[in-house]
């Protein structure tokens, strides 16, 4: 068939070194990009498979979000924009492993199993961030789709790839499948839901981005006439000179619970970090003796949560919300939730596919991890209550009100994946309705003092974890060593987990004062972070 010498001959321009194994994890593949090029052909080549297999459009996202720049990686985005089915990141595992000899037998292989028809018409979305080896790589791709009709969007977010491919599929019902449209969506969204606060300041409307020198910086400034000023972004590490999530980024700033490097704030300001492809954020200010606050993604949900709960009782409706976090949420975030708030709370494995899919279970699923990728899922029975209120003229005026605003709320949030633009968006909005300052968000609950390390060890492997991965199964003895540390400390949790996206072991502490938390113990064996 020419199709297969077509493919035979463009995989020899993109050939395998021999021996090199990868694997499609948490977030797709992801290692430095010079080991990238025969990956992104064959992912390009399975893109279209999936993209004739489910009949639909499938996005394709050149991006390794907040590792360093000298890395790189690629994700398949399903047809209603969220992540690709588990089935088929075997199948990605598969085609990325097979030596050049193999690849037409592994790809005739998935043909099979999925029953696919080669006539069948295919659309491939591909989007890229801002790194230097993205362009090749992302060219790579289209080599893999190309003839089968794949479409290049250039630099985007990973966000607005996994939004562009949701519209496409919705005949448009999601939005329109364009930057653009993207943009006028969001922003008329949160000027509907800004324009009638009182009195808000300049002040208020100020904001200060930390770009991570990213794709988010860039995407951020084309959106910001759509924005009418009503916000006012001051944006750093923009991408013109600093290096990629270098000393700066939501990752960054997380991690090292300090600000990133050029970034001038003054005390009590509003600040926020995106990663390096912008699906992620955080927020945070310096306080009055020039101490550093971070509102991490828990501090988002809390915050986020509490504003949807209290406009389902202002609107009367009747809608089940929780919010489902990791193991890595606050102990008191997850207290002042079920005990407060008196929301449902879930916990899932790490990484974004779990949390989405606990998410869709509920009405109003607010899911965020503590590193600040998260989003909130209406299910449809949820819009189309609130739908039907915002339009019902009979009923009284605050009800309706509520439902105006949840309306609008739902038409802000990208849906299909946690997107720093839109969170921010979000997050902005919700604290000029509420009227409430960064330091009165901050105060809704005290975080536990927390420090994350990363081991390196001979085979993280070995590590076997079990409930959301709180606790381990494997090697014996290792839970009960934790356990026998913890329990000496008030309001301690610990746990390990093997990384999905790095050779090493994740270890998590908290306790009710960093005395309690006594790393040192584990310093020994800490990797510089
Ligand atoms: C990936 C995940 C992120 C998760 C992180 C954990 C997506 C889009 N991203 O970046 O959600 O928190 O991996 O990494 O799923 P780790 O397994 O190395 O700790
Ligand atoms: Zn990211």
């Amino acid at each position: 068939m020419a199709q297969f010498e077509e493919v035979s001959q463009k995989s020899a321009v993109h050939p395998k070194p021999v021996g090199l194994v990868l694997q499609y994890g948490t977030a797709g593949f992801r290692t430095n990009s010079k080991q990238l090029d025969h990956v992104m052909f064959r992912m390009g080549l399975l893109a279209t498979l999936r993209s004739k297999k489910t009949k639909a459009t499938i996005g394709v996202m050149v991006t390794a979000s907040h590792n360093p720049e000298e890395d790189n990686g690629v994700k398949l985005v399903d047809p209603m924009g969220e992540m690709v089915t588990p089935a088929w990141e075997v199948y990605a595992t598969q085609l990325a492993n097979a030596e050049q000899e193999e690849l037409l037998t592994a790809l005739k292989d998935v043909i099979e199993r999925e029953a696919i028809s080669m006539a069948q018409e295919a659309s491939v979305f591909v989007g890229k961030d801002t790194r230097p080896s993205s362009d090749s790589l992302s060219q790579a791709v289209l080599d893999g789709v190309h003839a089968l009709g794949g479409h290049n969007y250039g630099l985007v977010t990973t966000p607005q790839l996994h939004y562009m491919v949701c519209c496409q599929n919705t005949q448009g019902r999601y939005g329109e499948a364009t930057v653009k449209g993207y943009y006028r969506k969001l922003s008329q969204a949160f000027i509907q839901l800004t324009k009638n606060v009182p009195n808000r300041t300049d002040d208020q409307k100020a904001l200060l981005v930390d770009g991570a020198n990213g794709i988010g910086a860039l995407k951020v400034c084309e959106m910001e006439t759509y924005l009418k000023n009503e916000l006012q972004l001051s944006l750093f590490n923009d991408g013109s000179s600093g290096k990629l999530n270098h000393l700066c980024g939501a990752d960054y700033v997380k991690v090292q619970q300090r600000a990133p490097k050029g970034v001038e704030m003054t005390a009590g300001e509003r600040c926020c970090s995106y990663d390096g492809d912008a699906d992620r954020i955080v927020y945070y200010y310096s306080g009055s003796a020039g101490r550093f606050h971070l509102l991490d993604g828990d501090k988002i949900a809390t915050l986020i949560s509490t504003y949807l709960k209290e406009l389902l009782t202002q609107a009367g409706l009747d809608l089940q919300i929780a919010v489902v976090q990791t193991a890595y949420a606050n102990g008191s975030s997850t207290q002042y939730l079920e005990d407060t708030m008196k929301v449902i709370v879930r916990c899932t494995k790490t990484g974004v596919k779990h949390l989405h899919h606990a998410a869709q279970e509920f009405d109003i699923g607010v899911y965020f991890e503590a590193n600040g990728h998260g989003t909130v899922l209406f299910s449809k029975a949820a819009e189309e209550k609130i739908q039907k209120l915002a339009q019902d003229s009979n009923t009284n005026d605050e009800r309706r009100r509520a439902a105006l605003l949840l309306q609008n709320t739902v038409n802000l949030i990208n849906q299909t994946v946690g997107d720093a633009i839109s969170d921010m968006l979000l997050i902005e909005a919700v604290l000029a309705i509420r009227g409430m300052t960064v330091q009165q968000w901050d105060a809704i609950y005290t975080d536990l003092p927390n420090r994350q390390l990363k081991v390196k060890v001979a085979d993280r492997r070995v590590i076997d974890t079990t409930d959301a991965e709180r606790r381990t199964v494997s090697p014996a003895g290792l839970q009960e060593a934790i356990d026998s540390r913890v329990k000496k400390y008030r309001r301690a949790r610990s746990f390990v987990r093997p990384s999905g996206t790095e050779d090493v072991v994740r270890v998590y502490a908290e306790a009710d004062t960093q005395v309690g938390l006594r790393l040192r113990e584990f310093s020994a064996a800490r990797d510089t972070q």
